[in-house]
């Protein structure tokens, strides 16, 4: 492959409601849709999902751009690829920035898939036409609100439920829809708000039979997780702190998690994500796909990772419509029976809608080979 050219839509999308999460709320996804072209024609696709403000981990979307645009553009495009696995290769030398080097690589992953007309599923070995998945739901101002938003999901068909929670807002609201959905696969996700010092509180919600508490403690934290998986039953599962395959092995070998939130992007791409999946096989290592209120295109590609066999538990995949009245691609994913539909054309299998992303925002070039 032969990139010439690189492209980057940036973008501002609407969500359909604020969502709270315990460092903060979002009404408007700042998004880039990186799209990068070679010599025989082709298109491939990535996402740059990091948020304006780094509050979820260290990395921000105006920071990513510039290690995109100045670190990894020339890396990428000094020589030919002949497979997406060799990017991260390429990349070594930049240390870091697992979301700048994702939205370039997943765009090669799903240039590759084109250039072979195959779908990234079909890639991927994977079998499955569709895909049971879970949503994510935020802080809500009172119970009754955030009850009726569990009953809409429940309702829609989502088959497991996750809600924020933090200090003060944790064992009320997991309580009341224990209460009124009691076999309803249920977990909590602390986005590092909790410490230690909250063991007590947290041994609290051992009753309410959570299939995980995702990160409770700190973004960086491997080792107070250990002790507060001995003193909970909750299984414990990672997300923030989960940046590489190496993350994963020290988590595994320390006793920090019994589960995985596998972000693609966290974890800088495809590549990485396979090894983080096979490793977690070939340990007995729970784990599941977590989403980054992603458009079309992330969802895209987290929807055709997360049908490969080795994932069990549904993902945080919900429809576009549950973030976005209006998606950049044309064909949205729907929800039906709870399962969204896998893509089956070439690659990501899905198209951009040129008029959204006019109007959401403007393209910049990146790259083009003269
Ligand atoms: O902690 O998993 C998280 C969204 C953005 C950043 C972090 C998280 C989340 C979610 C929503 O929980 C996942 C989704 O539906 O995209
Ligand atoms: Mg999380």
């Amino acid at each position: 492959m032969k990139i010439t050219n690189i492209e980057a839509h940036q973008i501002r999308l609407p969500l359909v409601t604020p969502f709270q999460t315990s460092y903060g709320s979002l009404s408007e996804k700042a998004i880039d849709i990186i799209v990068v072209r070679d010599d025989a024609g082709h298109e491939g696709y990535g996402e740059l999902v990091a948020f304006e403000t780094a509050n979820y981990i260290d990395q921000t979307i105006s920071g990513e751009r510039l290690v995109i645009a100045k670190e990894l553009v020339p890396l990428l495009t000094k020589g030919s690829i002949s497979h997406p696995s060799e990017v991260s290769q390429l990349f070594a030398s930049v240390r870091g920035h697992e979301m700048a080097k994702s939205a370039l690589e997943t765009a090669v992953w799903d240039l590759f898939a084109k250039r072979n007309k195959q779908s990234l599923g079909a890639l991927f070995q994977v079998e499955t036409k569709s895909l049971k998945v879970g949503i994510s739901l935020g802080i809500e101002p009172d119970i009754t609100t955030l009850l009726k938003q569990v009953s809409a999901a429940v309702t829609a068909g989502y088959e497991r439920v996750k809600l924020k929670i933090k200090p003060g807002y944790d064992k009320e609201p997991l309580q009341a829809i224990r209460q009124a959905f009691p076999s309803l696969i249920l977990m909590a996700d602390g986005n590092s708000a909790y410490t230690l010092a909250d063991q007590g509180q947290l041994k609290k919600l051992d009753d309410l039979s959570l299939a995980m508490i995702e990160q409770p403690l700190g973004v960086d934290d491997f080792v107070d997780h250990v002790q507060l998986q001995k003193a909970i039953k909750t299984p414990i599962c990672l997300d923030e702190n989960i940046r590489s395959l190496a993350d994963v092995r020290t988590a595994y070998h320390l006793g920090s998690c019994q589960s995985i939130n596998l972000k693609i992007p966290r974890v800088g791409g495809v590549s990485e994500a396979l090894k983080i999946l096979n490793y977690c096989q070939e340990k007995g290592i729970h784990v599941w796909l977590g989403g980054m209120f992603e458009s079309g295109i992330g969802r895209s590609l987290n929807i055709q990772f997360a049908a490969q066999p080795g994932f069990a538990f549904p993902g945080d995949i919900s429809a576009s419509e549950r973030y976005f009245k209006e998606d950049i691609i044309t064909s949205p994913f729907m929800l039906k029976a709870g399962a969204l539909t896998l893509p089956t054309g070439p690659g990501l299998g899905v198209s951009l809608n040129q008029e959204v992303l006019a109007r959401r925002g403007e393209k910049v070039c990146l790259f083009n080979r003269t």
